[in-house]
């Protein structure tokens, strides 16, 4: 078993196995079948099923050839591309562990990723988005004794070319499906990300019940405009739900609707996931685009609260189903139903997948609201080497604290109220405070900051930073480059910046980021 790993006590594994919900798949396995049939469409070219079976054999078979090996890590960084797919596939038939990173990550995040998983490779593309990942993979590999590889889609510079590895397919034992099949990031609360790690097991059901709840089929025409390494995106039921039954996954490189409605229509979409503000934008650019977008079935969003006139406005201008979806990394998903009552669909975040969800909301004040606790068949028992973090993100009984304030409708649906955890969702991002905090504090003007989400009508909240300074106040600007030049991922930077001179303080003597929150929320709300 991996170090680092929490498993499932034996008694709950053993009831996941007896009661079906374990029954031994990989996730390697899932597209051997359909084979004539087009898997998988990108901007460059497209797979049949049997190309994408051959180059993941290929690929995890060349994986080997390097040494890596069975249980190594793997931090992959690319884009919407087919060869995600590929390079995914590859791991989990190897055995290999992919530790699944956002484009938008830098320096920072790399080198820590790398340094906490121990990664023995490192998967980038050549350029994406104006920026060249070869200078980041220098800048990491500087600072990464344990990685060995650098595999470069697209022109290698001194590094490997991904191209290049691929080897005559080998025998290779079936990774056993209890392991770790792949480490996902989480979205942090007490500083960098944490590293949940997904098991054979927990994820093929988590794919496989989210395909039955959503009805994927061989017809299904899945369009990922979300990073495709993100869980809604890659697994619920997302990429793998639809390669599971023999239907078609087309990757696009944005969600913007003037790029993305043609392809709707040229391939004939039917099942896509948004995050809230995208729903909007498509909502609203809905009637000034002339294109035929009548192959749309379910839509699916999530990843931060999505308000009840956009959920109205998105029935009106596409008429399709709308799926509620309140997931996280860690396992849990709650979804609306697709013959849910409209009036649940609008207002509600679903209900739990899995009739083995364990859910508690611990109602303190007796308001009916109270913090999500969770367990169950596909939520982690701990992260990733994390020991004295897991001592306070779980109950001594195996219980996820999900930090979500939450309240349960007499129907039996979940309505996400609020947070306790100090993070920000901006568009369905989620930060850390305490992370940006840190590295506002090692400005040099700066004395102390602190960060807090404010109400933003396009991004649901913005990143708002209070500064207490010594000397000149810095700009945004100022703001922007410094923690560009920290190696920081750009979305992390604040939105807006506001210079105080005192901090109200709570009982105990805490800044009071609740007063904090007030004063943005007594404002005039922009529009973004
Ligand atoms: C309010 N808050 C939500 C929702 C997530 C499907 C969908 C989303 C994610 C995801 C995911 C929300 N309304 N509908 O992994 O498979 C907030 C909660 C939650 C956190 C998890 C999936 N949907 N959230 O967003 O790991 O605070 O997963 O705990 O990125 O997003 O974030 P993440």
């Amino acid at each position: 078993m991996m170090e680092g790993f929490v498993p499932w006590p034996a008694e709950f594994a053993e009831r996941y196995r007896r009661e079906g919900y374990w029954p031994g798949e990989t996730l390697g396995g899932l597209p051997r079948l359909h084979s004539g049939r087009t898997a998988l469409v990108d901007e460059h070219r497209s797979w049949t099923y049997a190309e994408l079976d051959r180059d993941a054999d290929r690929l995890a078979a060349g994986l080997r050839r390097l040494g890596i090996q069975a249980g190594d890590r793997v931090v992959v960084q690319l884009p919407n591309v087919g060869e995600f797919v590929v390079l995914c596939l590859a791991c989990y038939r190897a055995g290999v562990v992919p530790v699944l990173a956002l484009p938008g990550h830098r320096r920072t995040e790399i080198a820590y990723l790398c340094e906490l998983s121990g990664a023995v490779a490192y998967v980038i593309p050549d350029r994406h988005g104006g920026f060249d990942f070869r200078e980041l993979a220098r800048d990491v590999a500087a600072v990464s004794p344990a990685l060995q590889q650098v595999l470069v889609l697209g022109d290698p510079g001194e590094f490997t070319s991904l191209a290049s590895v691929p080897a005559e397919p080998e025998p290779m034992p079936v990774p056993d499906p209890s392991g770790v099949a792949m480490l996902l990031l989480s979205g942090g609360t007490t500083g960098l990300p944490k590293l949940i790690p997904r098991t054979h097991d927990d994820y093929a059901y988590n794919v496989r019940a989210s395909a039955d709840l959503c009805a994927v089929n061989e017809d299904t025409c899945y369009l990922v405009v979300l990073p495709v390494s993100h869980n809604f995106a890659w697994g619920c039921p997302g990429v793998l739900g639809v390669l599971r039954v023999g239907g078609k996954v087309v990757l696009a490189g944005n969600g913007s609707p003037a790029e993305v409605f043609p392809l709707v229509a040229r391939e004939r979409v039917s099942m896509v996931a948004l995050v809230p503000p995208l729903l909007v934008l498509w909502s609203d650019a809905r009637r000034r685009f002339d294109v035929d977008l009548s192959s749309l079935r379910l839509l699916q969003v999530g990843g931060s609260k999505l308000a009840e006139p956009q959920a109205r406005a998105a029935l009106d201008a596409f008429g399709c189903t709308l799926q509620q979806v309140f997931g996280m990394a860690e396992g849990l998903l709650n979804f609306t139903r697709l013959d849910d009552p409209e009036e649940e669909v609008v207002t509600t975040q679903g209900r739990p997948l899995s009739p083995a969800d364990e859910v508690r909301v611990v109602d303190q004040d007796g308001t009916g609201c109270g913090e999500l606790l969770t367990r169950g068949p596909y939520t982690l028992r701990g992260y990733y080497r994390a020991e004295d973090h897991n001592r306070v993100a779980f109950t001594p009984d195996g219980y996820y604290r999900t930090g979500d304030l939450v309240r349960l409708t007499p129907a039996g649906n979940l309505v996400v109220e609020g947070r306790v955890k100090d993070q920000i969702n901006r568009a369905g991002e989620k930060i850390a405070a305490v992370e940006i905090e840190g590295y506002l504090s090692e400005y040099p003007s700066i004395r102390e900051a602190a960060v807090v989400g404010a109400a933003d009508a396009r991004l649901g909240e913005r990143i708002c930073a209070f500064v207490r300074v010594d000397g000149p106040a810095p700009s945004l600007t100022e703001i922007r480059s410094f923690l560009r030049s920290r190696g920081v991922a750009a979305f992390k930077a604040p939105d807006s910046i506001e210079v105080v001179n005192s901090w109200p303080l709570t009982s105990v003597g805490k800044i009071d980021k609740k007063a904090l929150a007030r004063i943005l929320a007594e404002r005039p709300q922009s529009d973004g």
